[in-house]
């Protein structure tokens, strides 16, 4: 009985290893006639067991992974605003410290005379201090210098830096007001002239604020251009903040008036409205922005109103802060292009002129190249350690 059962086993054993033969010599073939992977590289790779990937791989290369293919779009978390402005200390110093070392040099002269003062007073015009700060400048300094007598290099910083803080005054309230009292969120509403920087200041602001952990709504009032609407709505869904748009040469207060009820329904901190750029001289377009914030007002207050001032335009923004002003009461400048300057000087005539705060400064075209003034890092980066 045994040797019965032993022999049904061995034929077993032997049909089985014929099957097993017969799958082995006919599987190759099978593999050849396999579709080959879709060469779209956006097509997820077919399913390939592990046994068959080496023969696949001489039939094509491998897709790449389908994750790296369809990559879903990343929500950044920028960083906080905090110490912004220290980080970005080197590139102020390297466009500003003409102005602070040439004034340091100068005030460091054995003999102070009429010329030395002349150099100075023409030191900080070419810095765009503007002409009535600069007087009084240079009558301040020469009355302290001859108070202090003879002059260290150290007591000669101390009494320039003292003299361009009180310039610009750092007891100025620059706080952005970006906190609305009550329930309903805080209205930034950004002005200035074309090209000054407003869409990307709009969208550095976002991520600074999304960044101190509050929400955010764009507003694109700027209608004129497709392209513009498009601009903001990149920054927005870098960070997740929406972006209300409206239809290309519609009204812009009806933009801005609907990213408001939508901040509003949102419940979200801060809806920022970026308009489009308007020379100052054109009355009608003036007239269209006063007519954008009237209509945000309907909704809600503008807790802020940021003018956009490129640095690199000299004097001729300091005429068109003044038309701004005119027509939207202008709380606060945010002055771009700091980088690309040595006039950092407007910081102290546009305030002047202005009675209105420096309260943002850019610092490069990076996302993150936005920081709050800060008046003592300035002076610091202006005149070197
Ligand atoms: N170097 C430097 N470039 C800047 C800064 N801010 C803005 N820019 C550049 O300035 C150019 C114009 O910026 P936009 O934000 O489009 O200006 P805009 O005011 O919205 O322009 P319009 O909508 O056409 O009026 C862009 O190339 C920006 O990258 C800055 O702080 N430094
Ligand atoms: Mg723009």
């Amino acid at each position: 009985m045994d040797g019965y059962i032993g022999i049904i086993a061995i034929i077993i054993v032997v049909l089985l290893l014929g099957v097993g033969t017969t799958a082995l010599l006919v599987r190759p073939r099978s593999k050849t006639t396999l579709p080959p992977p879709a060469p779209t590289p956006q097509a997820p790779a077919p399913p390939v067991e592990e046994e068959e990937a080496g023969a696949v791989d001489t039939l094509a290369p491998p897709a790449a992974p389908a994750e790296e293919l369809v990559k879903a779009p990343e929500v950044e978390v920028p960083p906080p605003s905090a110490g912004r402005m220290v980080r970005l200390r080197a590139r102020l110093a390297r466009s500003q410290t003409t102005l602070g070392r040439g004034l340091l040099e100068l005030l460091s002269r054995d003999r102070l005379d009429d010329d030395v003062w002349d150099e100075i007073e023409e030191l900080l015009i070419t810095a765009d201090v503007g002409v009535a700060p600069t007087r009084a400048m240079v009558e301040d300094l020469k009355t302290k210098v001859k108070v202090l007598g003879s002059r260290s290099p150290t007591e000669v910083r101390a009494l320039l830096r003292a003299e361009l803080l009180n310039q610009i005054d750092p007891g100025l309230d620059r706080t952005l007001h970006t906190s609305a009292p009550g329930e309903r969120p805080a209205v930034v509403l950004v002005v200035g002239v074309n090209g000054t920087g407003k869409t990307t200041t709009t969208g550095k602001l976002a991520r600074s604020l999304i960044g101190d952990g509050k929400t955010v709504v764009l507003g694109a009032a700027d209608t004129f251009r497709a392209a513009a609407a498009d601009q903001l709505q990149t920054w927005g869904d870098r960070v997740g903040a929406p972006v209300v748009r409206g239809p290309e040469a519609g009204d812009p207060a009806s933009v801005a008036f609907d990213a408001v009820a939508r901040g509003i329904a949102d419940k979200v901190d801060v809806v920022i409205v970026d308009t489009a750029g308007r020379l100052h001289t054109k009355t009608g377009l003036m007239d269209e922005l006063g007519k954008v914030k009237r209509v945000i007002e309907k909704k809600a207050l503008v807790d802020e109103v940021l003018l956009v001032l490129d640095a690199t335009t000299g004097q001729n923004g300091m005429r068109q802060a003044q038309v701004f002003g005119e027509v939207v009461n202008i709380t606060g400048i945010a002055l771009t292009k700091l980088d690309g300057t040595a006039k950092g000087g407007i910081v102290i005539s546009v305030q002047r002129e202005l009675g209105v705060p420096v309260k943002l400064v850019g610092l490069g075209e990076g996302p993150d190249d936005l920081a709050p003034f800060d008046p003592e890092v300035f002076v610091d980066a202006l005149l070197g350690d």
